[in-house]
């Protein structure tokens, strides 16, 4: 017995001295493998991480009690942006334009708009901005040139430089017994309804809009035309503007009619009963929209702004698009297989177009997965929570959402796009028929139908506080009215508030 456990001992000794040599000796040859090699650090540019809110710049500070929002008026309100935590603004358009379309209709691509000020005002408006660390971006409308245009008058005119800048066309019939009955090229539908083409008396001939009748459509297949393009940008770059938001890019070009035996080739018929021939949705627009002559020109314009950037200092200037389109269209913005590469990020309008109050979990993980999931690799993306042309975000869902929603937008990786009022969940304002100015509710509506067309509603002014017009403006009449609940909701009480949609957005941001 004895024996036994005097061998039982020495057994459990070397046992255990066998375990701590094994252990010293696996923590010594742990101790000189060499290291995982860390994650690759990417340096990430200030566009790829960005938060970008959109400013309505006739709605956001009216400076000389004129009614009407202006460049003074923001540059004295810049300041908010910080406090917000928002590192980008971009401007709907500034330009001189006979406002039909409140700035989308441009007559002088190469200034700014009387209501909004003058040109020292926007190098104020760019002075301030950058040196409160802000880029600011600026509206590309390159589609369409008001009617009031030089480019329009003298193409009308026939002048030999401008002839062939917009689209036009012969009649595709005249009436023989008496020449005012005239039938337009093709059967296109106009964005605001009714014709796409418009009668010329001067010229004897059509021209295509794809938007109102005041908004010539450019003719992209003439060379001068693109060249005017890259001098409008390169004018605004060297003002300093950081780049550019790009404007309705899927109407960019129209079918060519000397791939349809000479004639513009009608659009092909919905066979939606409740449209009628002049309506939206009355046809499919197979010749008008999403055509993949396009997008080589938005990659021009991106050959263009990268030489642009390696030729002047400072930040990288970039290129934003808009286009309401499905998602294979969408994801050639970011540039095609073949190695060519378009804007910097195309707008995901996700958010506006598939989901709503209604949408659950479910949908909303969906929608963000298949934005990530069509995108192409190493591509920045976005998401886009309203903007001018839709219904506030707090409408479209829930006031209750709106916290939750601007998180998200803050959480999702890549740049987070914000409409001015979302950081204080600012809702859209009633806009009487009466006091409706949106062209696409004046021409697509009526008294009773108005509603469903207006944009007038995501563009009442800004509520800074709870006096005269929401401290917008001094005059107790603005160009859209302040929506009512501005005494309750505006940004003054919600920074004096313990807790509030701004303080809220104020950390996530
Ligand atoms: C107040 O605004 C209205 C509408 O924009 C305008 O007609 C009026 O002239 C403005 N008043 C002043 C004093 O500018
Ligand atoms: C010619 O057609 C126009 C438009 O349809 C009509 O207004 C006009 O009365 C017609 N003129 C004659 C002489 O019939
Ligand atoms: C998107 O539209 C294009 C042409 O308009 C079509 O060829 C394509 O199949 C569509 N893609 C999806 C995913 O719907
Ligand atoms: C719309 O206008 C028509 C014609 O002027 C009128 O009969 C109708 O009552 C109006 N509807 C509303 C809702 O005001
Ligand atoms: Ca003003
Ligand atoms: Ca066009």
């Amino acid at each position: 017995m004895r024996t036994l456990k005097i061998v039982g001992i020495v057994v459990a000794v070397l046992i255990s001295l066998g375990l701590v040599i094994g252990s010293i000796t696996w923590a010594v040859l742990a101790s000189q493998e060499t290291p995982p090699e860390p994650p690759e650090l990417i340096d990430l540019d200030w566009w790829q991480h960005c938060v970008l809110y959109q400013i309505y710049p006739r709605s956001l500070m009216d400076s000389d009690g004129d009614g009407i929002g202006d460049l003074k008026g923001i540059t004295s309100r810049l300041e908010h942006f910080v406090d917000a935590g928002v590192d980008a603004i971009w401007m709907s358009p500034i330009f001189t334009s006979p406002m039909v379309d409140f700035g989308y209709d441009i007559s002088d691509f190469y200034d700014i708009h009387y209501e909004y000020g003058t040109m020292d005002d926007f190098r104020e408006l760019l002075k301030k901005a950058h040196e409160l660390g802000l880029k600011v971006l600026l509206d590309f409308v390159p589609n369409h040139a008001s009617t009031e245009a030089e480019y329009f008058k003298k193409s009308v005119a026939g002048d030999p430089t401008y002839k062939d800048f917009f689209m036009w066309a012969d009649p595709l019939w005249v009436d023989p017994e008496n020449e005012t009955n005239r039938l337009p090229p093709s059967n296109w539908v106009s964005q605001f309804g009714g014709s796409a083409w418009e009668w010329n008396e001067e010229r004897q001939q059509f021209y295509l809009h794809q938007f109102a009748v005041v908004q010539a459509d450019f003719n992209f297949r003439n060379q001068a035309v693109k060249d005017e393009m890259f001098n409008i940008m390169k004018f605004w770059l060297d003002e300093g503007a950081d780049g550019f938001r790009v404007d309705a890019l899927p109407y960019l070009m129209e079918a060519d009619p000397a791939d349809h035996d000479g004639r513009y080739p009608d659009d092909p018929l919905s066979g939606i009963m409740q449209f009628e021939p002049h309506q939206l949705g009355y046809t499919i627009p197979l010749y008008t929209k999403d055509l993949i002559e396009l997008y080589p020109i938005v990659y021009e314009w991106r050959d263009f702004v990268d030489d642009y950037n390696k030729k002047h200092q400072g930040t990288t200037r970039v290129l934003f698009s808009e286009a309401y389109a499905n998602v294979s269209m969408t994801m050639l913005y970011y540039g095609n297989e073949a190695g060519d590469i378009g804007a910097h990020f195309p707008f995901n309008f996700d958010f506006i177009t598939e989901l709503n109050a209604e949408s659950n979990a479910r949908d909303f993980v969906y929608t963000i997965l298949r934005w990530l999931t069509y995108m192409p690799y190493r591509a920045v993306a976005n998401w886009v929570f309203g903007n001018h042309d839709n219904n506030r975000m707090p409408t479209r869902f829930r006031h209750d959402m709106v916290d939750g929603l601007n998180a998200v937008n803050m959480m999702l990786p890549g740049v987070a796009v914000t409409y001015q009022g979302e950081e204080i969940g600012l809702r859209d304002g009633y806009v009487s028929w009466e006091d409706t100015v949106d062209v696409e509710a004046l021409n697509r509506g009526d008294n009773e139908t108005y509603m469903l067309y207006s944009r007038d509603p995501a563009r009442t002014p800004y509520h800074w506080d709870d006096t005269t017009s929401a401290g917008f403006s001094t005059n107790e009449t603005t160009w859209l009215p302040v929506a009512e609940d501005y005494p309750e909701l505006n940004l003054k009480k919600q920074k004096e508030a313990e807790r509030s949609h701004f303080k809220v957005s104020l950390r996530s941001y």
